[in-house]
């Protein structure tokens, strides 16, 4: 990790620094380039103690469909310890239904769910969507054990909306944004788990068609579990010659906290989550995405 510290020293902004010193409230913006892409980091999506306990909860669920469904066929989670799931079912607007972490973690929900009225609103429920390539490659997280998940959800995304109303800067790029009116930011979920340090994501954008015009994609992603560095360097050109070129920016990702990944970052930029072998704890990573267009195979 040393090196990588170093290596994040270097290469990073004042901005990037200063997420590690950050009071864990407010919101730090950093504008990756001239284009139009940019990131808002977030130390703390809630408080430390109920990230804690989503991260205890969610891994329960994930390891329980491990057991209880066949393993996709292109699940690369023997290769380097990283598996993925993917949200599937359906989900109601975007609010919260939980006063508070014990009422989300509570296994006996589904009961609740009666008596505060949810029966009646789940004809205003979305269909959660995926992206196609998902279905060979993660494992399917249904009900009940999506509902952690899609409190989070509802939280990233009141978030993400209060980041977008409050950033005079990025006004026009707001506007042009059919997702400002009622309908959720997102409607996708997948679900990154990582055993430790040895675990990975490669270099890769996130800019596939299924996620409409990539100048334009936003992605919040919530870490819960252990910190790691995360990495974005600008799409390779010809002619790089080295890490100048390539722009390379890290930031700490700490565990509850929130990354959203704004207007050009996926037609400009790739990301990574490198190895780190000082990290022996597992992490889990949600990215919340929202995709657009027609139903698609695998879709169902
Ligand atoms: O785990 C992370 O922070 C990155 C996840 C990621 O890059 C992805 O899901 O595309």
């Amino acid at each position: 990790m040393q090196e990588l510290e170093a290596f994040t020293q270097q290469h990073c902004g004042t901005e990037e620094k200063a997420a590690h010193l950050h009071d864990g409230v407010s919101p730090l913006c950093v504008t990756l380039d001239t284009s139009g892409s940019f990131l808002w980091y977030l130390p703390s999506l809630t408080c430390d103690e109920d990230a804690a306990r989503w991260f205890q909860v969610i891994q329960k669920h994930l390891f329980d469909t491990k057991k209880e469904l066949p393993r996709p066929p292109k699940d690369t989670s023997n290769a380097n310890d990283r598996a993925q799931f993917y949200a599937r079912g359906t989900y109601l607007p975007d609010r919260s239904y939980f006063s508070s972490v014990t009422d989300v973690c509570n296994e006996e929900l589904t009961e609740d769910v009666e008596s505060k009225g949810w029966k009646h609103e789940m004809s205003k429920a979305y269909t959660l969507r995926l992206n196609p390539r998902w279905c060979s490659a993660a494992w399917p997280l249904e009900e009940p054990k999506l509902n952690c998940i899609l409190h989070i959800k509802s939280l990233a995304e009141q978030a993400v909306r209060n980041l977008l109303a409050s950033h005079e800067d990025f006004k026009e790029y707001c506007d042009s944004m059919p997702r400002l009116s009622d309908e959720p930011l997102f409607n996708s979920v997948l679900v990154n788990w990582y055993a430790d340090g040895r675990s990975q994501i490669k270099w890769h954008s996130d800019d596939e068609r299924c996620y409409g015009n990539p100048t334009n994609i936003l992605i919040a992603s919530v870490s819960l579990g252990a910190s790691r560095y995360f990495e974005l360097r600008r799409k390779p050109r010809r002619g790089d010659s080295g890490l100048e070129d390539q722009r390379r920016r890290g930031i700490l990702l700490h565990g509850g906290s929130l990354l959203v990944m704004a207007g050009a970052t996926q037609a400009e930029w790739q990301h990574c989550l490198p190895p780190d072998q000082t990290c022996n704890a597992p992490r889990i990573n949600l990215t919340f995405r929202r995709i657009v267009g027609e139903k698609r195979r695998g879709e169902g």
